[in-house]
């Protein structure tokens, strides 16, 4: 009798892609660098409410004030800092006297091109595993960077009316010029508020993907950049781009406030910016199933401390991974001959 042959993973994912109807979002990407997913396929049971009324928590808790959606006004014109400077409006009540969530400075910014950046939200709501397990975005991120993709981090972009723009870049993890010709990383983006030119969209320049490198010196500058345009999408919308895609974001001149969510991800052999290994309750596993702990970084090796980590590590990512090929029916997501090394 013939073995069972397992479906090839390419294969499963284009099904996938198939299945949700996204085989126009993937010639986007392909072609221009980035796709808009629109509201009724990425916004399944109001997920961007949710998340959007779960961010406002969030920030009230972190900041002790509630953010103003409608006037913008508690984000508005805040100043370009460096990192681990002190901003005295966002992360006061939670962090007191250590780093609050702002990004590092732009040399060049009158005012900070970034707002509120809230990190390691995941575990504040589980809205926001809704989000990471929400078949269309796992489908895109699957077809750019396979099943063994992992999250590498998650968090919001909150920000207010504001004169600079934030300067042209990949997010292609860090590595350096020249950057390979397929994706080593995936940046989806849920718009929890309408995104447009006025309302300080995310800019991105079409076809920028295939020249494998990062901007330089003046080609960082969005306003010298004829090439560049405004995403556009309603809240609810999703936005996927591969890491070397060059993009920034418009200044914001509307009043109101700009809400997003960023869901990056990486292949699983690179150094994630969030740490889930080991964080994730066996409730979340049961509740979303195999996938979920291969997203959260569960199928990965961390680097050990002890031979008794170096051994249980190993074992818990060889659990995952062979609990998750099971599941799904692919295999091949972790090369078996390279188990001694
Ligand atoms: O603020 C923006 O829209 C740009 C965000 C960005 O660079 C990113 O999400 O990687
Ligand atoms: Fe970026």
């Amino acid at each position: 009798m013939a073995a069972a042959i397992k479906q090839e993973p390419r294969d499963r994912a284009w099904s996938e892609i198939c299945d949700l109807g996204l085989q126009s979002h993937v010639a986007d990407l392909d072609a221009h660098s980035f796709c808009v997913i629109p509201p009724e396929i990425a916004n399944p049971n109001g997920l961007a409410d949710r998340m959007l009324e779960a961010l406002l928590d969030i920030a009230e808790k972190r900041n002790g004030e509630r953010p103003d959606l409608e006037t913008g006004a508690t984000h508005a014109n805040q100043p370009n800092m460096h990192f681990g400077a002190k901003n005295d409006r966002f992360g006061r009540d939670e962090l007191k006297d250590q780093t609050p969530a702002v990004a590092p400075n732009i040399p060049e910014a009158s005012d900070s091109p970034f707002g509120d950046r809230m990190h390691s939200i995941f575990f504040e709501d589980e809205v926001f595993a809704d989000a990471l397990m929400n078949p269309p975005l796992l489908a895109i991120v699957t077809y750019l960077l396979g099943y063994s993709a992992v999250l590498s981090n998650m968090g919001c972009w909150m920000k207010g009316p504001n004169k600079s723009n934030f300067p042209l870049h990949t997010d292609a993890g860090g590595m350096p010029s020249p950057l390979p010709t397929m994706s080593y990383t995936a940046q989806c983006t849920y718009l929890l508020t309408d995104f447009d030119r006025e309302k300080g969209a995310t800019a991105i320049v079409p076809g920028s993907h295939k020249w494998c490198r990062n901007p330089v010196g003046i080609e960082r500058d969005l306003s010298h950049h004829e090439n560049a345009i405004p995403i556009e999408g309603k809240a609810g919308s999703l936005v996927v781009w591969p890491g070397n895609a060059w993009h920034a974001a418009y200044n914001r001149t509307a009043p109101g406030l700009r809400v997003s969510v960023t869901v990056y991800f990486c292949r699983p052999f690179m150094r994630p910016l969030e740490d889930f290994i080991g964080r994730v309750p066996q409730e979340m596993i049961d509740k979303y199933g195999p996938r979920l702990p291969m997203v959260l970084q569960q199928g990965c090796v961390p680097g050990y401390a002890s031979q008794g980590d170096r051994i249980s590590d190993t074992a818990r990512a060889e659990r995952v991974i062979d609990a998750f090929e099971a599941d799904v029916g692919v295999g091949g997501l972790r090369d078996k001959d390279d188990q001694f090394h």
